[in-house]
C-alpha cells in the first residue's frame, strides 16, 4: 500500500465488494476488455501535435497504449511511481493515461494552466519521476518549464514531450508512439504480469484546495471505476454513445462523470476537441455524430449564444451534462430549446461523490437541482456548524461517505483531521438543501475558494502571495459575480501609507510568482480599513456584498 494513502475500513471494503460496487477490475482492464470485445470500433478521434489527425479503433488504441507502456518500462518507470501531466485535450493524454495504468504507475492530474509554482509543489509532494507536457500550448513554452523542473526536482527522471520541440534530455512522445519496442508482440503479453491490484491507487486527482496549494486525492481502481460505471448508467451510455470531451481532460468531471472511463467501459467513441469554442465543438458534433458531452455552465452559455449554431447539423446530440459550478436556473430552462438537447446536471467533486439528475426527471428537477447521489450507498448528511443534522429542507453543509469517496487526502494527516469527520465523512464545504423531490440544491459554499467557471482558486493561496507585495499591508480575496463565469476574483487590498497600486501592477507581481494565469485577480479594490466580523476576522461576506453592489451600480451607470 502506498505510504500516505488512507485506506477504506476493512468492513466497508467487504460491504462494497459484496454489493458489487467494487468489481476488482483495473482501469487498464477496461481498455483491454473493450479492445477484445470491439477491436474494430472507433475509439478515439483527436488532433495530435505530432501524429496529426488521429482516428484509432479500440485495437489500435490498445496497441499504442501498450507500446507506450513498454517504452516507459524500458525507460525505467516502475509501478507506483507518479507521472505529472500537463497535457491538453490531445490523443497523447489518453495514450499516456492508459499506458501508466497498464504498468501500475500513477498519473497526477495537474492542469495545463499550472505554472512553475504549482508544478514545483506537485513534483515535490508526489515525488514524481515523470513529467509530460505538450511543447507549446496557448502561448506558453512548456519545454522551458520542463527543463526548470528537471533541474530543480531531484525525483524527476523522465520528461515526455508531445510536440516537435524536444530539448536535450527530453523524450519525444511521438517517437515512442511510432517506434516499435523490440519483440513488441511478445512483450505485450508481459504487461499482463504488471497488472496492478484493483485496490491500489490508480490516479492522483487534485482538489481545488481551500488552504493554499491543491490537496492530492488518491483514487483507487475499484473506487474510481465504481463512480464511472454508475455515472455511465445514469447517463444512459450504450454502445452507440459518442462522447465529446469538451471540458479539460484532467478534470475529474471529464475522466469519470461518466467521462473517458464511462466511454471505455461501453466501448464508445471518444472525441477530443482542440478547444471548447462553439465552432470547434459544433463542427465535431456534426462530423462525429456526438451524442453526449459535458460542459461547465460558462461553456453552455457560450454554446447557447453562438449565432451560427444553425449552420451545423447537431441532431445527433442527445445530452449535455452541466457541472463544476452552479448553473443558473433561467439558463438551465433554455438549454433544451436553444440547443435541442436534454440537460443533465451533476454536482461532482474530485474527492468522490457525484449527484446526477436522471434523464427521465421532470423539468423542474433538472433545471433547479443537481439531482441525487449515484448510488444508494452514497451516504449524505446535511449538517449545521456543530455537525448536527439540520431539519428537513433547511440549508447546511454537505457531508458524504461512500464507495467512491476518499477517506483522506494523500500525505495530509493534519488537514484530514479537519476535512473528514472521525467516522469518515468528507466535509464538502458546499452548502446545500434537500428539495422535497429528494434532490439537492446547491445554495452556496462554506469553503473559502473562488469558483471561476469551474476552476477553483484558493483564496488563501492568493492572499499569501499578495501579502508579500512590498506596498500591501493586508488583503482579502473574494468572488465577484460574473454573468458567464459565475464568479471572478476580486482582491481587496490595504496599502501602506502614501503608496499607490494599480491592478496591472498587482497582476504583474503575481505573474512573477509563476502561478496559473486563471488565478490572477480581475479587479482590485483599495480599502482603508477592513470590515471585521464579531470575532474579529475580516468579513468576506461584507466584501462580497460590497463588490456585487458596486458592479450593479456600474452597470446601471453604463
Ligand atoms: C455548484 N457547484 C458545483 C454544481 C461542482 C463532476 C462535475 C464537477 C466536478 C468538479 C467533478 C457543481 N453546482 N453543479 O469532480 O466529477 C463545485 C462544488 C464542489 C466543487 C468540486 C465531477 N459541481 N461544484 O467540479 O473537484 O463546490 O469537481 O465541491 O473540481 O465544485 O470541484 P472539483
Amino acid at each position: 500500500m502506498l505510504e500516505g494513502y488512507v485506506p477504506y475500513p476493512e468492513q466497508d471494503v467487504k460491504y462494497y465488494r459484496a454489493k458489487g460496487y467494487w468489481k476488482d477490475i483495473t482501469i487498464g482492464d477496461t481498455l483491454v476488455q473493450a479492445a477484445a470485445r470491439l477491436p474494430f470500433r472507433e475509439a478515439l478521434v483527436g488532433t495530435s501535435p505530432v501524429l496529426g489527425e488521429v482516428r484509432d479503433t479500440y485495437a489500435e488504441l490498445l496497441a499504442k497504449v501498450d507500446r507506450l507502456a513498454l517504452h516507459l518500462l524500458r525507460l525505467g518507470v516502475k509501478p507506483g511511481e507518479r507521472a505529472l501531466f500537463q497535457l491538453p485535450n490531445i490523443p497523447e493524454f489518453i495514450y499516456l493515461y492508459y499506458a501508466l495504468q497498464q504498468i501500475g504507475a500513477i498519473p497526477v492530474m495537474s492542469q495545463a494552466a499550472f505554472r512553475r509554482r504549482e508544478m514545483d509543489y506537485l513534483c515535490e509532494h508526489t515525488e514524481a519521476t515523470v513529467y509530460a507536457c505538450q511543447d507549446h500550448f496557448r502561448n506558453f513554452d512548456y519545454t522551458v518549464l520542463a527543463s526548470e523542473l528537471q533541474t530543480n526536482s531531484p525525483s524527476l527522471r523522465i520528461v515526455l514531450i508531445a510536440g516537435n520541440h524536444v530539448g536535450p534530455g527530453q523524450v519525444s512522445m511521438g517517437e515512442l508512439l511510432t517506434t516499435p519496442v523490440k519483440d513488441e508482440e511478445m512483450q505485450r503479453h508481459l504487461l499482463v504480469k504488471m497488472r496492478p491490484n484493483p485496490d491500489d491507487v490508480a490516479v492522483f486527482q487534485l482538489s481545488g484546495g481551500t488552504t493554499g496549494l491543491p490537496k492530492v486525492i488518491p483514487r483507487t481502481h475499484n473506487a474510481y471505476l465504481c463512480c464511472s460505471e454508475a455515472a455511465a448508467k445514469v447517463g444512459c451510455f450504450n454502445k452507440d454513445t459518442v462522447f465529446l470531451a469538451a471540458t479539460p481532460l484532467p478534470h475529474n468531471f471529464t475522466i469519470t462523470s461518466p467521462g473517458i472511463h464511462g466511454a471505455v467501459l461501453y466501448g464508445s467513441k471518444i472525441v477530443l476537441p482542440v478547444s471548447p469554442a462553439p465552432d470547434k465543438i459544433f463542427q465535431l458534433v456534426e462530423q462525429e455524430k456526438v451524442t453526449y458531452m459535458p460542459g461547465v455552465p460558462a461553456m453552455l452559455i457560450s454554446w447557447m449564444n453562438y449565432p451560427e449554431l444553425s449552420r451545423f447539423d447537431t441532431s445527433s446530440l442527445q445530452v449535455i451534462i452541466s457541472g463544476g459550478s452552479k448553473l443558473n436556473e433561467k439558463v438551465a430552462g433554455e438549454v433544451e430549446s436553444r440547443l435541442g438537447v436534454k440537460l443533465q446536471q451533476t454536482l461532482g467533486m474530485a474527492e468522490g461523490l457525484n449527484t446526477f439528475t436522471r434523464l427521465d426527471d421532470p423539468v423542474e428537477v433538472f433545471t433547479r437541482t443537481v439531482g441525487r447521489p449515484l448510488l444508494q450507498d452514497d451516504e449524505i448528511r446535511i449538517v449545521d456548524d456543530h455537525g448536527d443534522d439540520v431539519p428537513a429542507g433547511e440549508m447546511g453543509e454537505l457531508w458524504t461517505r461512500g464507495p467512491y469517496t476518499i477517506r483522506g487526502y494523500y500525505r495530509a494527516e493534519e488537514h484530514n483531521r479537519r476535512a473528514f469527520s472521525p467516522d469518515g465523512f468528507y466535509k464538502t464545504g458546499d452548502m446545500v438543501s434537500l428539495d422535497p423531490s429528494g434532490n439537492l440544491i446547491v445554495e452556496g459554499r462554506k469553503k473559502d475558494l473562488i469558483n471561476r467557471g469551474g476552476e477553483k482558486i484558493s483564496a488563501e493561496e492568493i492572499e499569501n502571495l499578495i501579502l508579500s507585495h512590498p506596498k500591501i499591508v493586508n488583503t482579502a480575496v473574494v468572488s465577484m459575480p460574473d454573468p458567464v463565469l459565475g464568479e471572478k476574483l476580486c482582491a481587496y487590498v490595504q496599502l501602506k501609507p502614501e503608496t499607490k497600486l494599480e491592478l496591472s501592477e498587482l497582476r504583474s507581481f503575481l505573474t512573477s510568482k509563476q502561478i496559473a494565469p486563471f488565478k490572477l485577480p480581475e479587479r482590485m479594490e483599495v480599502i482603508d480599513e477592513f470590515p471585521l466580523t464579531a470575532v474579529g476576522k475580516i468579513s468576506k461576506k461584507y466584501l462580497r456584498e460590497d463588490i456585487a453592489a458596486k458592479l450593479i451600480a456600474e452597470t446601471n451607470i453604463n
